[in-house]
């Protein structure tokens, strides 16, 4: 499929249009789209809907297709494992791949020490699992998750995740045994530095769930669906040196950050921590439904034999994608790639923050940039220019996803396999939004 934009009609075109209509009457109201434009295929950095209008894709359907949409190792991988089966369950008959997934996870997170994985379809489930293993581990019951968390949408991770609207709105009673502590946030924090914000953290924890009550704190290195923050230099390895000294278990929840998206196969590693469990998921299999918990052998041992599983999950399909995916990231140094795009995507919206005082901050790490959006002159969210400089991208044919507790955070997710040349021209409409909806107001 050629890499480029390609507007062939308005968008959404007309077919997407009939098929949004076909959708309300067919698909629960609940479950919204970023963009009315329906997909017909996608490679690479670009997404064809069914207009035939081709987009450039900034979001990598929210940080999963991290080797590319359709990467061509995932897709032969894939064509072969369905000619010879599609399920077994691991429960029942098992197979080699779930153990090769499970072999080079343990070899790929962080630390040295004997390693054991257990693998599931989606994140939230992930994040359940590891939260069970921890709780039998310790024989504790409490959790600690942070201020503007997202941890999925199932019972227990709603009540992990932060964010009411729309997450947990009207959904509740949430699991009990959730407490929540404040994050390190550099962009809001004034000078508090990282162990000064670990402290303040686990301070609170001491005083209002008390150390020996605690199972496991929770965090993602770098927030996701909570704005891309990127906390303050050492306050993840003062929480985890924290726990370590409380027999709490820490689990950093690598489901966005994780697969080589930040410049670092994990993004713990740019700060030298290493969990005791860490869950991954979008990224590890190219698109394909899997996720896995990974840490401590002592720790994932600690279940009772039967106490993990699900039908689906490790499903074969997912299993050779991964492996696939594994093989590309190393083959074709995708790692030293994010970097390269952190490198050109910093550069140039630091230099657009220059002219528009409402990028109040450019963050992230590797394929993990985002820019935070002000009213100008100060710090006040602005959820309403977010809005509109993704739609005018959307309208020209870019990806784009926000982010933010509100909702004023501009996120950029691009495959690590886009070219320079179509990252320069989404960048390009990205400039061109701000200056059409903060016009007069640089
Ligand atoms: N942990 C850090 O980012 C998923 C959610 C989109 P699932 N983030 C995208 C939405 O609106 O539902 C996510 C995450 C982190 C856990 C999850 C949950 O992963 O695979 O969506 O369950």
């Amino acid at each position: 499929m050629p890499q480029r934009r390609h507007l062939a009609t308005t968008i959404p075109g007309p077919r997407s249009q009939q098929l949004m209509a076909a959708k309300q009457t067919a698909v629960a109201l609940g479950v919204g789209t970023t963009m009315p434009v329906f997909a017909a295929r996608a490679a690479g950095g670009v997404v064809e809907d069914v207009d035939g209008n081709v987009l450039i894709d900034l979001g990598s359907g929210i940080a999963v297709t991290t080797v590319g949409s359709s990467a061509p190792r995932v897709v032969d991988a894939v064509r072969d494992q369905v000619g010879r089966f599609t399920h077994t369950c691991f429960m029942v008959t098992p197979y080699e791949s779930y153990v090769q997934v499970a072999t080079r996870l343990n070899a790929l997170a962080p630390g040295t020490h004997e390693k054991r994985t257990a693998l599931f379809n989606s994140g939230a489930e992930a994040v359940e699992n590891a939260i069970k293993i921890a709780r039998v581990h310790t024989g504790r019951q409490a959790v600690v998750a942070f201020d503007h968390a997202y941890h999925g949408r199932t019972n227990l991770t709603m009540a992990l995740t932060a964010k009411s609207m729309p997450y947990k709105h009207g959904f509740g009673p949430f699991a009990p045994e959730v407490y929540r502590a404040p994050l390190s946030y550099p962009y809001r924090d004034g000078d508090i530095d990282g162990t000064a914000a670990a402290r303040r953290a686990t301070s609170l924890i001491e005083k209002q769930v008390g150390a020996d009550n605690v199972a496991a704190v929770i965090i993602e290195p770098i927030q996701g669906e909570g704005g891309f923050i990127v906390p303050a230099a050492g306050f993840l390895a003062a929480l985890a040196a924290w726990c370590r000294d409380n027999g709490v278990i820490f689990i950093a929840d690598e489901v966005q950050t994780g697969f080589a998206r930040t410049g670092a196969m994990f993004a713990c590693e740019h700060e030298n921590v290493v969990p005791d469990l860490l869950v991954s998921a979008k990224g590890i299999a190219g698109g394909l439904p899997l996720s896995a918990v990974t840490g401590r052998a002592d720790v994932m041992d600690a279940p009772h034999v039967g106490g993990l599983g699900g039908t689906y999950g490790g499903n074969p399909l997912a299993c050779a994608a991964a492996l696939a995916v594994m093989d590309t990231i190393e083959a074709d140094g995708l790692i030293g790639r994010a970097r390269q795009i952190e490198t050109l995507m910093t550069g140039r919206l630091r230099d657009l923050q220059t002219r528009q005082s409402r990028l109040g901050d450019v963050r992230g790490r590797g394929a993990m940039i985002a820019v935070e959006i002000v009213h100008p002159g100060g710090t006040d969210p602005d959820p309403d220019t977010t809005k509109a400089v993704a739609a005018f991208a959307h309208a020209h044919g870019v990806i784009v996803l926000t982010c933010g507790t509100h909702g004023n955070v501009l996120r950029f997710l691009p495959p690590l396999t886009i070219s320079d040349d179509l990252l320069h021209e989404a960048l390009d409409i990205i400039e061109a939004a701000f200056d059409a909806t903060a016009g007069g107001h640089a």
